[in-house]
C-alpha cells in the first residue's frame, strides 16, 4: 500500500534584496491563503539559498529581517505556520548533500534558471548555484511535503524535486518520499518587469524602476506604474486583445491579482480604457494593498530581538519536524547511527 502522508505545505524565499510585487502576488499571498485546516504550513527564509550568489552579511541579516516581517504583515500566523531561516535547521544543508549524490548531471544541466542567471559566465558562477535545486527539493522533502505554493519560475524545480523523490524511492525499494505537487494558482504567478515584459520581474534586476518593492511609497509606486512600458493600444474587451502585448497584459494581471479577481473581469471594467485611466487605476489599488503591510514591516523591521526570536522558535518547531526524517533517511542510506 502507497504510504500516506500529511498534508502539508513548504515553501520560501530568498532574501535577497528587496522584495518585490511578484514575490507578494506569486508566492506570499498565496502562502497566506494556504493557512487552515486542510494544511500544515512550513514557511522559511531561505538564507542558504541566498548566498549561491555573493550577499554582503549586514546586508544578508537585514534582508532576513525583511522577509520575515513581510511575511508576518502580510498574515503568516506564527501560531499557525511555523515561520524560521533556512540555516538555523541543518537538516536542510544535510539532506541536500545525499541529493547531490541523487541528482544527475544531466538533470540540473536542464535547469533553465541556472542557464538565466550564470548567462555567458558559467564558468564563475558558485558551484551552490549549480547545486541549488537539489537543495530545493532537500528544503520540500525534508519536512514530506505535499504542497508546495510557488510562482510559475519555480515549476521545474518542483518537478526536478518530485524527479529526485521518485529515484530515492527507486533506488533504495522504498516508498519513502512523497511526489510533491507544485501548487501554480491565480492570474499573476508570472509577474513581469515593468520595463520589459519579456522578463521576470525581480529582486536583483538592474534597475530600480522595472519592479515595485513591497517597500516602495506611494508616490514611487504611482511614478513607476505611470513609467512602466506599455503600447498605444487601449484595452480590450477580451483577453485575446492581450496576445503579443506581454506588457499590457502584465499590467492587467498584477491588477488581477491585487483585486482577486480574472483578467477577464478586469478588462470587462476597463475595456476600451486608454493607459492615461487605467495606470493611475493600477497604482491606486497598488498602494490600497501595499502601505498597510509595508506600515507594518516597518513596525517589526524597528525590533530586530522580536523576529530573530520568533525565527529561533520557528526553527525549533521545523527541527522537530525534518530532524527524524533525516535520521530515517541515514537509516535507509545505511549511514551509521551510534551517537547517543
Ligand atoms: N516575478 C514573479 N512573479 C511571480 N512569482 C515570483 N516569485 C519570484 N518572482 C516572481 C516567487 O517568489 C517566491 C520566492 O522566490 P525567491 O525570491 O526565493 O527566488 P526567485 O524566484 O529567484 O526571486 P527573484 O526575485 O528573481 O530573486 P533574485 O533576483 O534574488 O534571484 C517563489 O515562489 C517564486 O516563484
Amino acid at each position: 500500500m502507497a504510504a500516506q502522508f500529511t498534508p502539508r505545505v513548504f515553501s520560501g524565499i530568498k532574501p535577497s534584496g528587496g522584495l518585490t510585487l511578484g514575490n507578494y502576488l506569486g508566492a506570499i499571498k498565496r502562502w497566506v491563503a494556504m493557512q487552515g485546516p486542510e494544511f500544515e504550513t512550513v514557511y522559511c527564509v531561505v538564507d542558504l539559498h541566498a548566498i549561491t550568489v555573493w550577499q554582503d552579511p549586514a546586508d544578508l541579516r537585514a534582508s532576513t529581517h525583511e522577509v520575515a516581517a513581510a511575511l508576518l504583515a502580510s498574515g503568516i500566523d506564527p501560531k499557525t505556520s511555523i515561520l524560521f531561516n533556512q540555516s538555523q535547521v541543518s537538516v536542510h544543508a544535510e539532506l541536500g548533500w545525499i541529493f547531490n549524490c541523487i541528482a544527475r548531471v544531466g538533470w540540473m544541466n536542464r535547469m533553465t534558471q541556472f542557464k538565466d542567471k550564470a548567462g555567458k559566465n558559467a564558468e564563475k558562477v558558485s558551484l551552490g548555484l549549480y547545486a541549488y535545486p537539489s537543495l530545493m527539493a532537500a528544503d520540500i522533502l525534508a519536512y514530506h511535503a505535499t504542497h508546495v505554493p510557488v510562482g510559475e519560475d519555480q515549476k521545474q524545480h518542483v518537478e526536478l524535486t518530485r524527479d529526485i523523490a521518485a529515484k530515492f524511492n527507486h533506488d533504495y525499494k522504498v516508498d519513502f518520499f512523497p511526489l510533491t505537487e507544485p501548487v501554480i494558482e491565480g492570474p499573476a504567478t508570472r509577474v513581469m518587469n515593468l520595463r520589459d515584459g519579456t522578463k521576470k520581474m525581480s529582486k536583483s534586476g538592474e534597475s530600480d524602476m522595472e519592479r515595485i518593492n513591497m517597500l516602495d511609497d506611494a508616490d514611487t509606486i504611482a511614478k513607476k506604474f505611470r513609467k512602466a512600458r506599455t503600447d498605444p493600444d487601449p484595452l480590450p474587451g477580451e483577453l485575446e486583445g492581450l496576445k503579443d502585448r506581454p506588457e499590457a497584459r502584465n499590467l492587467v494581471d498584477i491588477y488581477a491579482g491585487l483585486s482577486d479577481q480574472s483578467p477577464e473581469a478586469v478588462l470587462a471594467e476597463f475595456a476600451g480604457a486608454g493607459w492615461g485611466r487605467f495606470k493611475p487605476a493600477l497604482a491606486e489599488l497598488a498602494v490600497a494593498k501595499l502601505a498597510p503591510i509595508s506600515e507594518e514591516m516597518r513596525r517589526l523591521m524597528a525590533d530586530p530581538g522580536e523576529l530573530d526570536a520568533l525565527l529561533g522558535k520557528g526553527a525549533e518547531k521545523a527541527e522537530a519536524i525534518s530532524r527524524p526524517i533525516l535520521q530515517q533517511v541515514h537509516d535507509i542510506v545505511g549511514f551509521v547511527r551510534s551517537r547517543s
